[in-house]
């Protein structure tokens, strides 16, 4: 539990071509309006506004293979975010992308390796993420970033349009999903065969989210110290907690579980850069709803970056004296 000061750069990605909802492109509005940068700086972080880029989209940008959705567009995004998550972390800070929808993290984590080719992934999430484009059923990039990030499946990839600059950049052992109760019969077959460790709900209700935590970091950090890049979707928690999001899935994570994941990642002095995406401020049924997902993203966030339940705000360390 180190006390040092973190140095941190908020990037907003407003994009939401990797799937068919609209309104994810307002999260990272959604997320700062909920108080997102008074927080950190309120738990004593450095915050560095990166402000919110601009993605364009890609005319005439057609189907691949008549399946796969806005391909030049979804792979110009994650190539545009990978220059600004290396650029940021190349100048010292921890990045935290606010998406946007799930397809921004092939861009993320590109970015984040090319600074921390080492780095390991923690993705949290109801779903894995992981079909290829000749798997996914629904077209929908961000059902895929995954894929294109493992280099023991890119005998399996198909050349899409717009991700010609994307390399592998992660093995399966450098991956741990926890979450996980929605999965393709492909996606399924992928984790098996490569060996992917997961913990899904079923797991989490089996050993609790302490021992999962613990396997995770034990397998991830325990031989050698390296950095870390979580990323984790809104929709791993239960849809009554953040109901906000594009394909809730009922028997997800409490409150107090993904507060203490968050909470580990932060006490393991590991984090390097996170993604919360899939906040669709548009999807929730009432402002209450909405005003719940977001507050419960800042919470994640913050959690990841210092905020305790002990204490919510900046530690002290001394005393006032009378004079
Ligand atoms: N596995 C399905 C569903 C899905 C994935 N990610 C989300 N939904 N959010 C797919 O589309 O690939
Ligand atoms: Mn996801
Ligand atoms: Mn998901």
């Amino acid at each position: 539990q180190r006390q040092r000061v973190h140095s941190v750069a908020v990037i907003g990605a407003p994009f939401s071509k990797g799937q068919k909802r609209h309104g994810v492109e307002h999260g990272p509005a959604a997320i700062r309006s909920a108080g997102l940068i008074d927080r950190l700086s309120s738990i004593g972080c450095n915050v560095y506004d990166a402000g919110d880029l601009n993605f364009v989209h890609v005319p005439d940008d057609e189907l691949y293979k008549n399946t796969i959705k806005y391909p030049r567009t979804v792979g110009l995004a994650c190539q545009r975010l990978a220059k600004e998550v290396n650029r940021v972390i190349g100048a010292g800070h921890i990045c935290v992308t606010l998406g946007g929808d799930h397809s921004l993290a092939l861009g993320s984590i590109s970015g984040h390796a090319q600074h921390y080719p080492d780095l390991c992934v923690i993705w949290v999430d109801a779903h894995a993420d992981i079909n290829t484009p000749l798997t996914t059923s629904s077209g929908n990039l961000h059902g895929q970033p995954v894929s294109f990030l493992l280099k023991e499946l890119q005998d399996k990839m198909p050349l899409i349009p717009g991700f010609s600059w994307a390399k592998p950049c992660i093995s399966a052992s450098d991956i741990v999903y926890i979450g996980l109760r929605d999965l393709d019969p492909a996606e399924q077959f992928i984790l098996k065969t490569y060996n992917i460790t997961y913990y899904s709900m079923r797991q989490i209700d089996g050993i609790g989210i302490q021992k999962v935590m613990e396997r995770t970091f034990d397998q991830l950090l325990g031989r050698r110290q390296r950095v870390l890049h979580l990323s984790f979707d809104i929709d791993a928690f239960d849809p009554t907690l953040a109901p906000a999001t594009g394909t809730p899935v009922i028997g997800g994570l409490t409150y107090r579980e993904g507060i203490y994941i968050a909470e580990e990642i932060q006490n393991t002095g590991m984090l390097s850069a996170l993604d919360l995406v899939e906040v669709n401020p548009i999807l929730g049924a009432t402002s209450d709803e909405v005003k719940a997902t977001t507050s419960l993203a800042v919470d994640i966030v913050a959690s990841c970056l210092g905020q305790t339940r002990e204490c919510a705000r900046r530690t002290i360390h001394e005393l006032p004296t009378p004079d």
